[in-house]
């Protein structure tokens, strides 16, 4: 299988997340891919390339432009503003309140942030970028034929909306390259979400559509981020009813759970038969996870990954999230090394 990978993800080092009252060194940093393409490597899974790049049209194709411009700017205007720390929000659109965007920057970010843990530090819209590209350029290769690919991508993109950024994302990077699917010949695409967090950036993008079916296995937002969006009975509007599917699920929930409502979601993909499938790929789910509560084992994943290739399917698998970065490179390539030992590459 090849891996699309850039080293500009380092273009994306915080200093700081707002945790549990305290500014911490973000969970989301630069060793998470260092670790992960280390062990793919490693592991001889095959090509490592560099993306090739896109433009912003596949980008603006899900992201409104106001956003997309926000986060281009937002940083340098931060600093003109004379703010000594990274850009991070302290105010939010408040229910009956106005969905008037401020002119300062400020407020700009309150504006456009869904979640305040995330900071937009310098480097963070050129990491962005290039983390869309390597999505991009993943649904290139499966539009060329290849069985399997794996976007190694970083910052992650599945928290992020069609206008805010959140929960460590500033692109999504699953749904633009769902899109790119469509632009280019596809006509359904479906998206498995194993992160453990709720995928609330993908179903909100998608929600009405029935061109794209989102799947998504989490920890039940009643208990964890991203608490307001992800519940079981959010099955689609309009277009959309009935195409999107959530398995929340409660804390310490072990493999062989998680794993029946796998092959659930599996099954749900096969009646809908898709064009191609994208995989969320997460591996937060692991026990040890700093800031998650599943709990499975480093050769779960390897039964993961054969389970999604008996899908039979072209399948993108893009990076996510993760965090206990000493296991995160292991439990990533478990699940695509389990996927090719079952399908091939
Ligand atoms: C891509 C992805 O996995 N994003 C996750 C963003 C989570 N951000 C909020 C973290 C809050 C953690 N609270 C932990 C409680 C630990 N007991
Ligand atoms: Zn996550």
């Amino acid at each position: 299988m090849e891996t699309i990978f850039t080293e500009k993800h380092r273009l994306r080092d915080a200093k700081s997340e707002l945790f549990g009252g305290q500014l911490v060194q973000p969970h989301e940093r630069p060793s998470r891919a260092e670790y992960v393409i280390k062990r793919v490597r490693e592991a001889n899974l095959g090509l490592v390339s560099d993306p090739d790049d896109f433009g912003l049209d596949p980008i603006l194709a899900i992201h409104k432009p106001d956003f997309v411009e926000f986060l281009q700017t937002a940083w340098e205007r931060w600093q003109e503003a004379g703010f000594q720390g990274e850009a991070m929000p302290t105010t939010w659109v408040g229910r009956r309140m106005s969905d008037k965007r401020p002119s300062f920057i400020e407020g700009q970010v309150g504006y456009y942030a869904l979640a305040g843990e995330t900071s937009i530090s310098g480097g963070t819209w050129e990491a962005a970028y290039a983390s869309a590209q390597v999505a991009l350029t993943g649904a290139d290769r499966i539009n060329n034929g290849a069985r399997s690919v794996f976007s190694l991508c970083r910052p992650p993109g599945h928290h992020a909306t069609a206008d805010m950024f959140g929960g460590y994302c500033f692109l999504n990077n699953a749904a633009i390259s769902a899109q790119h699917y469509l632009d280019t010949g596809g006509k359904r695409v479906a998206i498995l979400d194993v992160d453990f967090h709720h995928g609330n950036g993908t179903q909100d993008i998608f929600y009405n559509r029935d061109d794209v079916l989102f799947v998504s296995l989490h920890g039940d937002p009643l208990e964890t981020f991203p608490y307001h969006l992800g519940h079981a009975d959010e099955t689609g509007g309009g277009a959309g009813a009935g195409f999107n599917v959530n398995y929340p699920m409660p804390p310490n929930t072990p493999f062989e759970v998680w794993r029946s409502a796998l092959a659930k979601g599996l099954d749900r993909i096969a009646d809908y038969a898709p064009d191609v499938l994208i995989v969320s790929l997460g591996v937060d789910t692991f026990e040890n996870d700093p800031i998650s509560f599943f709990k499975l084992k480093s050769d779960d994943f390897t039964t993961m990954g054969a389970d999604i290739a008996r899908a039979g399917l072209s399948t993108q698998f893009i990076m996510e999230g993760g965090y206990d970065v000493e296991e995160i490179g292991v439990n990533a390539v478990n699940v695509l090394q389990g996927f090719i030992a079952e399908q091939g590459d």
